[in-house]
C-alpha cells in the first residue's frame, strides 16, 4: 500500500483530513505519553497494549506533559472531537511526522481515537511500521451499538468471551449483551439459587460438555468489558425459554416434576407460571442477584417467544421484572414481545423479529420505551451467508454482508420516530456455532458491516465505499488470528 491509497477505516469517521507530508515512522523508542488521571492511563495502558502486539515490542507507558516526539499522546480534553456532538465518545486522531495525538473529552473517546490509529498502521516491506499523516473528527451516531451473544445454546469461556470483546472495540462497539439462560442450560451461577448452576450447566445443543460462569468468572467478563468501555448487559430469558430452570428448580412447575434436560434446538415449549408459588420469589431472588452482580444500568429479563401463555399473564410477568429490576436501580432490555405488554418510559424494546405487526412498537415509542434494532434479516449473525454456508439457520433467510450494510436503522420500523431508536445491536445465536473458530466466521465480515451502521452518520457512508475499506481490514484479522468468511461480494 502507498501513502496515496485512501484511508480503509471501519466504521467511518465522520471526517478524515489526509494531510500533505510524510507519514510518521513508528520507531524502536515508541512509547506512550498521557496524562495522570486513572482514565488517561487506563486507555493508555490499552494503547500500549494494542500498539504494543502490531509492532511486535512490549511499549513503555510515561505519564505527564513532555510533548515528546515520537510518542503516541493520549490526553482528556473537553474541546476535542466535533464539538456538535455528545462528549461521551468523541475523539480528534492526528497523525504528523512529529507524533500522534489523541484528544477526547472522556475516556472512551480516546479509546476509540487508539481504535482507529490501529486500523492505519501500515507495515512496510522491511519491518518498519507507518501511519499516514491525517487528522480525524468523529463521533457515534447511535449511543448502543451491541453484540448479542448467546453462550447458551454453545457454551463460551471467560477467555473466548474476552476475544470477542477485543475485535468489539477494534470496531467501536460498546455493548455485550450475554443471552445467560435458556431451555439447554443455565450459564451464571447466582448466590440465591445454586441449584441453578450446579443441575442445570452441565448441557448444551448437541450434548457438549457445557459450562458456566462463576461470579468471579462473570466479573472478569465485566472488567475486561469495562476496560474497553463496553457495558455488559446481561439476560435472564424469562418467563418463556427456561427448561434449564425448570430442570433445576422443580418448584417451579405446575406439578412439581423436573423436566429433563434438552439439548435440541425448538423454541416455545418452556414457561414459568404466575400461580405456582415458588415463581415470585425466583423471579424477584435471581433478577435480583443478576442486577448486583452487573455495575451497568441494564437488565435484560428475554420476554421471547412464549407461545403458550394468555396475554393477561404475559404482561404480569414483563410488570413484575419491570418492578425487581427498577428496585435494582436498573433499566428493563427486552425482546420485542415486550411491546405488547405494559412497558415503562425508558425501558428498552429489542426488535428482532421483521415479520411482526409494527403498530405495538409505534405505540410503545409513543409511550416513552425506547427501540433498539436487531432486524433478524439484517443483523442476525446466526444466519447463512447463503445456501453454500456450512453453518447457520435460514428462518430471517440469507444474510450476506450488503444486507447488514444496506439499511436505516432509523426507518427500520414505519411510525416509530427517529428519536426513539437507541441504537442497534447484532445478534449470533449458537445452535450451530459450536466453536470460537467458527463464531468467528459468522462475525465477520458482517460484524464490521453493523458496526458502521451503527456509528458512521447515514449521509457519511456507503455500500461502494464500505466494500473497499472492509477489504482492507482483514489483513489486520489475519495477523490477529481471527477467521472470517471471504464473502464474494467484497474484492479481498
Ligand atoms: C429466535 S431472537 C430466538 C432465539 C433463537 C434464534 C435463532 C429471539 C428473541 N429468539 O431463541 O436462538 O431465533 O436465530
Amino acid at each position: 500500500m502507498s501513502a496515496t491509497d485512501p484511508l480503509l477505516l471501519v466504521p467511518a469517521p465522520l471526517s478524515v483530513r489526509p494531510l500533505e507530508g510524510s507519514p510518521f515512522v513508528l520507531g524502536p523508542d515508541l512509547r506512550v505519553v498521557v496524562g495522570d488521571t486513572p482514565e488517561e492511563i487506563g486507555a493508555g495502558v490499552l494503547a500500549a497494549e494494542v500498539i504494543g502486539a502490531l509492532v511486535d515490542t512490549p511499549l513503555g507507558l510515561q505519564t505527564g506533559d513532555d510533548p515528546a516526539p515520537g510518542a503516541v499522546h493520549l490526553r482528556l480534553a473537553d474541546d476535542a472531537g466535533p464539538l456538535d456532538a455528545d462528549p461521551t465518545e468523541r475523539y480528534s486522531l492526528t497523525v504528523t511526522a512529529d507524533g500522534v495525538e489523541v484528544l477526547a473529552p472522556r475516556a472512551a473517546g480516546l479509546l476509540h481515537g487508539v481504535a482507529t490509529l490501529r486500523q492505519l498502521l501500515r507495515p512496510g516491506p522491511d519491518g518498519e511500521v507507518t501511519v499516514p499523516a491525517v487528522v480525524v473528527h468523529d463521533a457515534p451516531r447511535y449511543e448502543w451499538r451491541g453484540l448479542s451473544l448467546d453462550v447458551v445454546r454453545h457454551f463460551f469461556t471467560v477467555d473466548q468471551v474476552t476475544a470477542v470483546l477485543g475485535l468489539m472495540s477494534e470496531l467501536k462497539l460498546n455493548v455485550l449483551h450475554l443471552h445467560l439462560s435458556d431451555d439447554q442450560g443455565w450459564r451464571l451461577d447466582v448466590p440465591s439459587r445454586p441449584e441453578l448452576a450446579a443441575r442445570s450447566s452441565g448441557t448444551e445443543v448437541g450434548g457438549g460438555p457445557g459450562g458456566c460462569y462463576s461470579a468471579d468468572d462473570f466479573a472478569q467478563i465485566v472488567a475486561h468489558a469495562a476496560a474497553r468501555h463496553i457495558t455488559v448487559v446481561p439476560e435472564i430469558d424469562v418467563p418463556g425459554h427456561v427448561n434449564a430452570a425448570l430442570h433445576a428448580l422443580p418448584e417451579l412447575t405446575p406439578d412439581g416434576v423436573a423436566p429433563p434436560p434438552y439439548t435440541g434446538t425448538e423454541v416455545g415449549f418452556s414457561r414459568l407460571h404466575r400461580d405456582v408459588p415458588a415463581t415470585r420469589a425466583f423471579l424477584q431472588d435471581v433478577l435480583g442477584d443478576v442486577a448486583a452482580m452487573t455495575p451497568g444500568p441494564y437488565l435484560h429479563i428475554g420476554g421471547d417467544e412464549v407461545l403458550t401463555m394468555a396475554p393477561e399473564e404475559y404482561r404480569w410477568f414483563v410488570r413484575t421484572a419491570q418492578d425487581v429490576a427498577r428496585a435494582a436501580g436498573k433499566t428493563v432490555v427486552g425482546w420485542q414481545e415486550i411491546a405488547l405488554a405494559d412497558v415503562e418510559p425508558g425501558t428498552v424494546v429489542q426488535f428482532w423479529d421483521p415479520r411482526a405487526d409494527p403498530e405495538p412498537f409505534a405505540a410503545a415509542a409513543a409511550a416513552g420505551a425506547r427501540l433498539l434494532m436487531s432486524p433478524g434479516s439484517r443483523v442476525y449473525l446466526d444466519m447463512k451467508y447463503d445456501a453454500d454456508s456450512p453453518l447457520g439457520l435460514d428462518w430471517a433467510g440469507f444474510v450476506e454482508v450488503r444486507d447488514s450494510y444496506d439499511w436505516d436503522p432509523d426507518a427500520a420500523i414505519p411510525g416509530v420516530p427517529a428519536d426513539a431508536v437507541v441504537g442497534v445491536e447484532a445478534a449470533v445465536w449458537t445452535e450451530t456455532v459450536p466453536t470460537l473458530e467458527d463464531l468467528f466466521v459468522m462475525l465477520l465480515p458482517r460484524l464490521a458491516a453493523v458496526a458502521e451502521v451503527a456509528w458512521s452518520a447515514q449521509d457519511r457512508r456507503g455500500w461502494a465505499g464500505f466494500r473497499t475499506r472492509v477489504a482492507g481490514l482483514a489483513a489486520g484479522w489475519d495477523r490477529a488470528g481471527y477467521p472470517w468468511y471471504p464473502s464474494p461480494q467484497v474484492d479481498w
